[in-house]
């Protein structure tokens, strides 16, 4: 299963599948399938690699009151969010404390209500939280929460952004992700929030409230926030490089990660039909600080299929 030769390590599954690794560095060098060389995506080293994550922080990230007309709100209706409809109106009482609020839909359109005007900020990675207060005359009455996601260049990216659990498209298209909920109680305001895990490359967020059908066809809504509850952000994958040395069936490599404070064993054996690999991770930073990390070791094949 082992065969040694310059300049690497070739392991052997037995079952056609040979990979060479290079003795200085542990990278991939060479992958074989049935003898036939298969091409390796240019730059990647393959093998072990490891990617440091940061905490984010819980912060705001809009919060809206509807105290005063003319906030930055659009009025939408199905995947306009930029209607010229009458969809949403201003009400100076009767909102939170009898506050201002907005008042969704016209009392015959379904899918219609506001959205903000523009999309806000929001770190790599996070999760978070959208909440506001609504009323309905009915418990038949639904609303709809709808999230659009936008890339660093500010393009939509929702309809190829996986949607989150519990969360789905809407019915009639990918133009945003939607949340359904009706009042428990006819002519209360109630509290609602739902959370939304971001997609890795969603750089700004756009949110819609809308009545969605039944009852009166209005909802009223007042206190809309988004707040970051948390996440991770990702700096970018460090390859593990360092001498490997054969054992029986495979080798073994032992790396500090210089400037991460980690030290790794990796072992690799080849046995009938498969490659093992074995990784150690020992954090050796003082004080010890919890710190995310992902793990990642890859055969850097370019074949599709
Ligand atoms: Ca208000």
């Amino acid at each position: 299963m082992l065969i040694s030769q310059a300049p690497g390590i070739t392991l052997d599954t037995g079952d056609g599948l040979s990979v060479t690794f290079f003795d200085p560095d542990g990278a991939v060098t060479a992958v074989r399938v049935d003898d036939d060389a298969v091409p390796l995506v240019p730059g990647e080293t393959g093998g072990l690699s490891l990617q440091w994550g940061s905490r984010i922080p819980p912060s705001g990230v809009l919060a809206f009151d509807f105290d005063a007309d003319g906030g930055p709100w659009t009025t939408a209706r199905n995947a306009d969010w930029d209607d010229a409809g009458p969809y949403v109106t201003w009400v100076p009482d009767g909102g939170t404390g009898d506050s201002g609020h907005l008042l969704l839909s016209d009392g015959v359109t379904e899918g219609a209500g506001m959205a903000i005007e523009a999309p806000v900020p929001v770190p790599t990675g996070s999760t978070v939280r959208i909440s506001w207060q609504a009323r309905a005359a009915s418990v038949e009455t639904t609303q709809i929460l709808c999230v659009r996601l936008f890339d660093a260049q500010g393009h939509d990216i929702t309809a190829t952004a996986p949607v989150p659990p519990g969360w789905c498209w809407t019915s009639t298209s990918q133009a945003h992700g939607v949340w359904g909920l009706p009042c428990s109680e006819p002519d209360v305001w109630e509290h609602f929030e739902q959370t939304y895990r971001l997609s890795p490359d969603a750089a700004s967020i756009r949110v819609s409230l809308r009545h969605w059908t039944g009852g009166d066809h209005l909802v009223h809504i007042d206190d809309l926030r988004i707040d970051v509850i948390g996440g991770i952000e990702w700096d970018d994958r460090i390859p593990v490089l360092g001498p490997i040395s054969p054992i029986a069936y495979g080798f073994v490599q032992s790396v500090d990660l210089p400037g991460y404070d980690v030290h790794v064993e990796t072992t690799v054996t080849a046995s009938a039909g498969h490659l093992r690999v074995g990784i150690t991770l020992q954090d050796v930073s003082e004080p010890l600080t919890d710190r995310p990390v992902l793990v990642h070791w890859i055969l850097p094949v370019a074949a599709e299929g």
